[in-house]
């Protein structure tokens, strides 16, 4: 996109590392494994931006193009071996950052304010994010790879830990996959739970309602922020509780869940099958924490018929929910 800027950040990169590799040993004894010294990668096989932008109201957002930030930021997807260079762009009045979560980078792709990854207002950073496939170690250990639901956010606003850039809307999923993993037949569904007792910082009936028609492959990407402990339950549907949710060939015997604890920096996702043995309808997501979901942390995962129609009957049900009369948003807000 804009090759030019990241060739020269990348070349600023691999200079700032011969300045290291010539004052440092290149390997290390590390529990008896030879680690060779991190290098981001080379090449970046796909390069984006991302920019940082006011919202209104003190929110603040990541978008992919001017004037489309959101909350959460757009979902970024690799797959392992990709690696990813994004340019921050700081649209804001104060500093900021993308700091991510699960993939290999090195301290100059940290984001943070103690590695000086901070993006003054007005300002660009490329971040070079990379990641890899399974491999098996000289002790023969398994290094897992890099494939999971992962999230990303900033690490610099109002804190050097970006408390205030992620309670203003600073965050988004980072999906890395493997090769061979099924894909969802729609966008990912992102449920951020927190900060406070809010899903993508709303509060029902105002959350997002993931819609999806029976039969399709749909994708829940779950991530904790702030100072609470949530759970996310999802009525009518249930997964395996690993890395995709689905059971491997086999008699895998990995619990079977429909409830999961998230806290602060933790992410999961998993895939479902809409409506799969349970019908069409209005579905509840929540947190199941009672006091959470009575304030209103919850929202709807609306399956229709395979033609995309949803019934009378649903129709009504979710005008209901969106009047408040249905166990959503109905109570004073305490958080
Ligand atoms: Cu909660």
């Amino acid at each position: 996109m804009h090759p030019a800027r990241i060739r020269r950040s990348l070349l600023i990169g691999s200079v700032a590392a011969a300045a290291l590799l010539g004052s440092l040993p290149t390997s290390a004894k590390l529990g008896g494994v030879a680690l060779q010294a991190p290098q981001a990668c080379s090449a970046p096989t796909r390069s984006i931006d991302l920019f940082a932008e006011r919202l209104g109201k003190g929110r603040v957002g990541y978008g992919l193009t001017p004037g489309s930030a959101s909350i959460p930021g757009p979902t970024l997807e690799m797959t392992e071996g990709e690696c990813l260079a994004v340019t921050l762009r700081n649209g804001t009045t104060k500093r900021v950052s993308m700091h991510s979560h699960g993939v290999d980078y090195t301290v100059a792709s940290d984001g943070t304010r103690l590695n000086s990854g901070c993006v003054r207002p007005g300002a660009e950073r490329t971040y070079i994010f990379d990641s890899h496939e399974p491999t098996t170690r000289a002790d023969g250990t398994i290094d897992p790879g890099s494939a999971g639901y992962w999230h990303y956010h900033d690490h610099c606003r109002g804190s050097p830990h970006g408390t205030a850039g992620i309670n203003a809307g600073l965050f988004g999923a980072l999906i890395v996959r493997r090769q061979g993993d099924p894909l969802p037949d729609r966008e990912p569904f992102v449920v951020v739970m927190g900060p406070g007792a809010k899903i993508n910082l709303k509060r029902a009936p105002r959350t997002p309602t993931f819609r999806a028609n029976m039969g399709e492959r749909v994708e829940f990407v779950v991530i904790g922020h702030g100072d609470l402990l949530h759970t996310f339950h999802l009525h009518g549907h249930r997964w395996v509780d690993n890395r995709t949710g689905l059971a491997s060939a086999g008699g895998d015997e990995t619990q079977i869940i429909d409830n999961r604890t998230i806290a602060a920096g933790d992410s999961f996702g998993f895939q479902v099958v809409a409506g799969e043995g349970v019908g069409p309808g209005a579905w509840m997501y929540h947190c199941h924490i009672q006091n959470h979901s009575d304030a209103g942390m919850g929202g709807i995962f609306l399956v229709a018929d395979a033609a995309g129609n949803v019934s009378t009957e649903t129709q009504r049900v979710l005008r209901s929910y969106r009047r408040g009369h249905s166990g959503a948003g109905q109570h004073p807000h305490s958080f």
